[in-house]
């Protein structure tokens, strides 16, 4: 099955995704994410212009060779603008060749190993009292895991606390807008947080909580520690992942649970953090991180030291990438949990989808392929339109910090 054609589809149904579309000369279609939130065009030129024109001609059922010829082949190796175009190309030709078999992805990834995937949803509230309420509102839409976020006293707006209800939306400004931000501020105020959401809620659900990569190793220690009461899941993004080390010293001090690797592209950024059991779960997703043939070999290197699977799964990685995440979800062993960011109607319409969420869990749903397509009519009416995600600044000077 030769591969004839293959586009690049760039759209903002409520915020900016790109999407990959491979065609076939026996008339079968596959799509994959391709969305790196505020560096799109990067990654659409990277496949516009030196992806796609070597696709052209190959046999789309040889997924594994494909993909070792964008890897290698390209001599830069990894980068979150390489995996990303890799992982476009590796998701829309499983989708071929599940299509082509008749049947969902998850059977040839090994078929079902659960009913259904849990996923965790996200509370936000602007305060404590209005983050509780959010959370009691997760609970009895089913949800069996819910991550807690909540605006600190002092500070003007916090990364993560959304706007919106069921999703926030953090590349909100054509410029990137600045936040500021305190540590002390926060680690005197997150305990606090969760010892009233566990009262509130208490202890048959599952609790979250994102870090965003703004403390230092002894400041994460700290907050781990503090948390402990209060039993979470995790935390995640203690610290930046740069200095891997951190972990262990995070470790030394704390038995709450790590999640780091949303911002991963390779087995060689998780490799370290895994080998080393420096952390629980391993958040790589399918679109970051070189698509289901990449992602499988994480996800069995971390198997080996029962590492979980945490996929990352915001409103910017699309439903294409959510579709083919919950195929992997369903049929990886050591899976964990999956992020899951509701998507704006807009987004649901420009990518109509087989997965359904019901009570906490999720189902990719029995279509051929990995039952997620792109409406390009509709999408042309969204055109690309600028965006940023925040920067962070410390509140008392001004210096430019990590989120
Ligand atoms: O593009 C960045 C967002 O996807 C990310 O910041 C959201 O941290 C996030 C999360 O855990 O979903
Ligand atoms: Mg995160």
């Amino acid at each position: 099955m030769k591969i004839t054609n293959a586009r690049v589809i760039v759209c903002s149904p409520g915020r900016n995704f790109v999407t990959l579309k491979i065609e076939t000369d026996e008339g079968l279609t596959g799509v994959g994410d391709a969305t790196l939130n505020g560096r799109e065009l990067a990654v659409a030129s990277y496949l516009s212009d030196h992806v796609l024109p070597c696709l052209i001609g190959r046999d789309a059922h040889q997924i594994e060779d494909i993909w070792q010829f964008l890897y290698r082949g390209a001599y830069w190796r990894r980068g979150p603008v390489t995996m990303t175009a890799i992982a476009a190309v590796d998701t829309a030709l499983w989708d071929i060749k599940a299509k082509a078999a008749g049947l969902p992805l998850y059977q040839l990834l090994g078929g079902k190993c659960r009913t259904g995937v849990m996923v965790y949803g996200h509370a936000n509230g602007r305060d404590i009292d209005e983050t509780v309420d959010e959370v009691l509102r997760y609970r009895d839409m089913g949800y069996q895991a819910i991550r807690a976020q909540s605006g600190v006293p002092g500070l003007q707006s916090v990364y993560g606390v959304g706007r919106g209800r069921m999703f926030y939306e953090p590349a909100d400004a054509s410029l990137p807008s600045e936040h500021d931000w305190s540590t002390e501020k926060y680690l005197d105020h997150t305990p606090r947080l969760f010892e009233k959401v566990r009262d509130a809620v208490g202890w048959d659900v599952h609790l979250l909580h994102d870090v965003h990569h703004r403390l230092t190793p002894i400041e994460a220690a700290r907050l781990g520690k503090s948390l402990e009461p209060y039993r979470l899941f995790w935390i995640e993004d203690p610290t930046p992942a740069e200095n891997q080390e951190a972990f262990r010293l995070i470790r030394e001090h704390t038995v709450t649970p790590l999640a780091v690797g949303e911002i991963f592209s390779s087995v060689w950024d998780c490799k370290d953090l895994i080998q080393n059991q420096l952390i629980d779960y391993i958040r790589a997703t399918v679109v970051h991180a070189g698509g289901i043939s990449h992602l499988r070999r994480i996800a069995d290197l971390a198997a080996l030291y029962q590492v979980r699977t945490g996929c990352h799964g915001a409103t910017d990685l699309s439903p294409v990438c959510m579709g083919a995440a919950l195929h992997f979800d369903i049929s990886v062993s050591n899976f964990g949990v999956q992020e899951y960011m509701r998507h704006t109607e807009e987004t649901d319409a420009v990518f109509p989808h087989a997965y359904s969420f019901q009570d906490g869990m999720m189902v990719p749903g029995d279509v051929p392929g990995h039952g997620v397509d792109i409406d390009e009519d509709l999408a042309r009416k969204y055109p690309y339109s600028r965006a940023y995600l925040p920067v962070n600044r410390l509140a008392h000077d001004g210096t430019l910090w990590n989120w």
